[in-house]
């Protein structure tokens, strides 16, 4: 099949199924990326942030760094915790791996408080199909469950393979 075709291939299957779970990237501040003058309002306000998705900071590593904060209030008052945290890859991937809220800044001097470089983001649980550990012998009510979520691991298996072969 030629890379043109398989373009359009995958496309027909990710339209006809969007309702097929897979984490997002979510690359911080899009093309613009992690810098002064990001709007944490503005850029989450369409977004749903699940379980298992990815945060990717893009940034001048000379310019701009990552801090996790525990709180709203260390978020609120911009409060920088130990240089030790940060991270200044300048791509930094943070996997979304708990429901709740997050929060994120610069610890450059005055880009948090006055630069707009603070993002809060409310995690919310994934979107998973059930799938139950089988019991030998002992077939249990969410058996269909079980083999409808195999399936569909399978099949975003086979989804991200295509991909891969496609962007190669
Ligand atoms: C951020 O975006 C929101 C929503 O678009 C807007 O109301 C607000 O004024 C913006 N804040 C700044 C500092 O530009
Ligand atoms: C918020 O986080 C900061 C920094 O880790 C910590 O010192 C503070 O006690 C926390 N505040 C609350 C209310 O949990
Ligand atoms: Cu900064």
């Amino acid at each position: 099949m030629a890379p043109g075709q398989m373009h359009g291939v995958l496309a027909v299957i990710l339209t006809v199924l969007p309702s097929l779970a897979l984490a997002t990237d979510f690359v911080v501040g899009d093309k613009a990326g992690w810098a002064i003058n990001f709007n944490s309002t503005a850029w989450t306000a369409d977004k749903v942030f699940r379980v298992g998705d990815t945060l990717v900071f893009n940034y001048n590593k000379d310019d701009h760094n990552v801090f996790k904060v525990d709180n709203a209030t260390a978020f609120q008052k911009c409060e920088v915790p130990p240089p030790s945290n940060a991270l200044t890859s300048g791509s930094d991937r943070i996997l979304l791996k708990t429901s709740g809220k997050k929060w994120y800044i610069c610890g450059k001097p005055t880009h948090c408080s006055e630069k707009g470089m603070k993002l809060v983001i409310n995690v919310q649980e994934a979107l998973e199909v059930p799938s139950p550990s089988p019991v030998p012998g002992a077939p249990s009510p969410n058996s269909a469950n079980g083999i409808l979520a195999s399936g569909y691991q399978a099949f975003a298996a086979a989804i991200a393979a295509i991909a891969l072969l496609v962007t190669v």
